[in-house]
């Protein structure tokens, strides 16, 4: 049978192409089974031309969806304005496991997967190829010609990761989207997180499946991964993308000890600052870390506690970004403006912790409700989402905020997104301050992309590596 994905990166600010290890899998799986597989990567503005030429080219027998919340309005325009598609129609990924209401909104779409899809998606293909029944297959919705749903229960998360393939790298043109990233190639070896943040959508997965449901995979089945994609492709720097890689100190204590007996190529981290001290930076740089990125999200202790859910003092988060930066690694802070109730002067203090810490360089969003989270519920509830806003054409989501609420109206929020690196900077350094202020400016993408020739080095001036 063969299967065509739909990868939508549209609107996307940033530029970096992506690689996806959802449809990675998916595709893993199909081929193991003897499938054909192909993607049709949608990237930059909206045109559902390329997908049009390719389903004429390929007759998949099975169209497969992927996209995060902020990209469903581009799928459901894309399903409709094809509609009706020569193919079954599946949409899977965080979105529809979050909101599977979202089946009935979209016209020409038949079904949609809850949770982990390898083992659903595989067991549609075969039925559809044997012309059985799709109806009663675990973790699928399904669509009848009458627009009524059936919807199965899920089966429990995958207990063994290792039995899983490799992600199938060769379905998106991996080297060229190592290559768009500073030659910086993604793993993900942990699947889940084991905190429980109200604004991020890992304690809303948690509930959509019996089972474990923070997982890694054994270190030498990493490594082994690790060996396969440096044979395969040109690579300067890997980015260990696990929600929090020092969650499991016996997991990431084996892979540190035997990834440096092999390996001398440096790697970037995702972790929570309590995790972080000298020992730990020191195992980490003697490994190879070049670069840790650390959520801060809010400034504000009592604000994080109280709403975020993110019990940890101000304190702990200086000290683990000192133990960092004694160890000699680069840090990243990720942030958040324009939370609910949260005020100008709660984010001041967003600002000044950055401030104080100084990290190698910030990354800043503006809120963004994803659905099934605590914190979208607070949202709903106060009345504050602006559903009109969410389908305006020019809206690009994480640079504008789908609130209004009176206490940090969006022009207000909006600015304090765009000034936050320049404020966060301008004590320590002009000229990185400066070019951040720009970065972040009505004009940055343009800016951009003009520069594109000088990207390194404006990368080191405003990133550090
Ligand atoms: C790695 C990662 C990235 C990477 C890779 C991109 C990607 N889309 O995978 C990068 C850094 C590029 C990235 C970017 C962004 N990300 Co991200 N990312 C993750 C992370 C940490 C892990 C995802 C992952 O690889 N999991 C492992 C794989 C195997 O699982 P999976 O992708 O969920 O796929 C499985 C199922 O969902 C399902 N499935 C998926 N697709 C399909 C399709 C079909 C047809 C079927 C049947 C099944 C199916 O089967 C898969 C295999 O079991 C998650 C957090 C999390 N815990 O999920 C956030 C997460 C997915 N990201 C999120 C967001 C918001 C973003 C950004 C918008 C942020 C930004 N900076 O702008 C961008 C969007 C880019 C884009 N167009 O997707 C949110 C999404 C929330 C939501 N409700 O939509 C998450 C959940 C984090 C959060 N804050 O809550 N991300
Ligand atoms: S620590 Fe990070 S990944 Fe984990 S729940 Fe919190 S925000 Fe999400």
């Amino acid at each position: 049978m063969k299967v065509l994905f739909v990868y939508t990166d549209i609107n996307v600010r940033g530029g970096a192409m992506s690689y996806q290890f959802g449809l990675g899998m998916l595709s893993a799986v199909l081929k193991r089974a003897g499938h054909t597989t192909q993607l049709c990567y949608m990237y930059g503005q909206y045109d559902a031309a390329p997908l049009r030429a390719q389903l004429a080219a390929f007759q998949p027998d099975v169209v497969a969806f992927s996209g995060v919340s902020p990209q469903f309005r581009y799928i459901k325009r894309l399903i409709e304005e094809l509609a009706p598609l020569p193919a079954f129609t599946i949409y899977g990924g965080v979105h529809p496991t979050l909101d599977p209401d979202c089946l009935g909104k979209v016209r020409g779409l038949d079904s949609i997967c809850v949770g982990e899809g390898e083992f659903p998606l595989l067991e549609l293909v075969e039925a559809l190829r044997d012309k059985r029944s799709v109806d009663g297959i675990p973790n699928l919705h399904l669509k009848k010609p009458d627009g009524s749903i059936i919807k199965n229960p899920t089966r429990p998360f995958h207990p063994k990761l290792d039995e899983l393939p490799f992600p199938d790298r060769d379905l998106f043109d991996f080297q060229q989207i190592v290559d768009s990233d500073f030659h910086t190639a993604l793993f993900m070896f942990t699947r889940g997180c084991p905190y429980n943040c109200t604004f991020c959508s890992n304690h809303a997965l948690r509930s959509q499946q019996e089972g474990c449901y923070v997982r890694s995979r054994s270190v030498d089945n990493c490594l082994a991964e690790i060996r396969e994609v440096v044979a395969r492709y040109r690579v300067g720097a890997f980015y260990f993308n696990d929600d929090c890689f020092t969650a499991n100190r016996k997991w990431w204590q084996e892979f540190c000890e035997k990834y440096q007996r092999e390996f001398k190529t440096p790697f970037d981290i995702n972790t929570r600052p309590e995790t972080l001290n000298d020992d730990v930076c020191g195992k980490l740089k003697a490994a190879g870390c070049r670069r840790i990125s650390i959520g801060i999200e809010s400034g504000s202790e009592e604000f994080r506690a109280k709403l975020l859910g993110r019990r940890q003092s101000n304190e702990r988060i200086v000290t683990a970004f000192e133990a960092c930066r004694r160890a000699g690694i680069k840090t990243k802070s990720f942030n958040i403006v324009g939370f609910p109730f949260e005020t100008p002067e709660i984010f001041q203090e967003t600002v000044d912790l950055n401030a104080r810490v100084n990290p190698d360089s910030v990354i800043v969003g503006i809120f963004e409700p994803y659905p099934g989270t605590q914190l979208a519920e607070v949202c709903l509830k106060e009345g504050w989402i602006d559903e009109q806003r969410l389908l305006d054409a020019d809206f690009v989501g994480r640079t504008d905020t789908v609130l209004n609420m009176p206490q940090f109206p969006r022009k207000q929020i909006i600015k304090a997104y765009q000034t936050f690196a320049y404020n966060v900077y301008k004590s320590h350094s002009f000229k990185k301050a400066l070019l951040l202020r720009i970065y972040y400016s009505d004009y940055g993408q343009t800016l951009l992309w003009l520069l594109t020739p000088f990207r390194s080095l404006l990368r080191k001036i405003t990133m550090g590596v």
